[in-house]
């Protein structure tokens, strides 16, 4: 039996792969619909590299297999006096394509654990906190008042309409209402379900300052299609101001 290698030869090899996916030549080879949209989040980078490696395996099987099922299906066609006859298949066959995609699986979990743990386990210090509550049909978004904390009555609410600034990292504490929901933000590649009765904490942070929108990416009703939230990333002073408006506007 061949000796199995070591796991860190496994994953150099593997980390060699990943980055070659996650060159632009290879994303930009693919057609415009199969790209992802324009990656505005710290992290991106990594999903992305990921993404793409696993589009590219998961493509080159599919063309694989499907053109051996179009030569198959031409190879084995009907004639005249042509007997078909039975097969119980080959064990070894069955053997290696069982073990190939559990390994190629094993390889690519061992690659993601530390980007999954820096970006969905290991919530950043310093960051700025906002509560988002999905609810049919909108995104009702908390800001901490004055007092800098969440949960206090000086809070601010607004209603589909996330404002955070540039260059430091944001949490989202997200819950429902009603039902499922999902809140998706292509940009900054962040697709997270929002349960009732649960907080789930997400983090991210903006590359740049801009406008991008909020989608609920779960069919939550009738109203579902109009699930649509505003992000707008600014300067740290535009933040400030923007808040201290929106305080006044809460008081008055
Ligand atoms: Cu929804």
């Amino acid at each position: 039996m061949a000796s199995i290698a070591p796991r860190g030869r496994v994953l150099r090899v593997a980390s060699g792969v990943l980055g070659a996916a996650a060159v632009p030549s290879l994303a930009s080879a693919l057609p415009f619909w199969l790209r992802l949209p324009e990656n505005v989040a710290t992290f991106g980078s990594k999903i992305d590299g990921l993404f793409y490696l696993i589009l590219w395996i998961t493509g080159s099987i599919f063309v694989l297999v499907e053109a051996l099922l179009l030569f198959f299906l031409f190879r084995y066609r009907h004639r005249e006096g042509r007997r078909a006859h039975y097969t119980h298949g080959s064990n070894r066959l069955e053997v290696i394509w069982t073990i190939v995609p559990a390994v190629i699986c094993v390889i690519l979990a061992l690659l993601s654990r530390r980007s999954w743990a820096e970006i969905k386990q290991n919530m950043p210090r310093g960051a700025m906190h906002v509560e988002v509550i999905g609810e049919q049909f909108s995104w009702n978004i908390r800001y901490p008042g004055p007092d800098g904390k969440l949960g206090t009555p000086d809070d601010l609410v607004t209603l589909n309409q996330l404002h955070f600034p540039v260059g430091r990292p944001l949490v989202v504490e997200l819950h429902s209402k009603d039902v499922i929901h999902s809140f998706f933000l292509p940009e900054f590649r962040v697709k997270q379900d929002a349960v009732p009765g649960m907080t789930t904490r997400i983090w991210l942070e903006a590359t740049r300052v801009g406008h991008w929108e909020i989608a609920c990416a779960e069919l939550c009703g009738l109203g579902h299609f109009r699930m649509k939230g505003f992000v707008t990333v600014e300067t740290p002073e535009e933040f400030e101001r923007w808040l201290a408006e929106q305080a006044k506007e809460n008081a008055s």
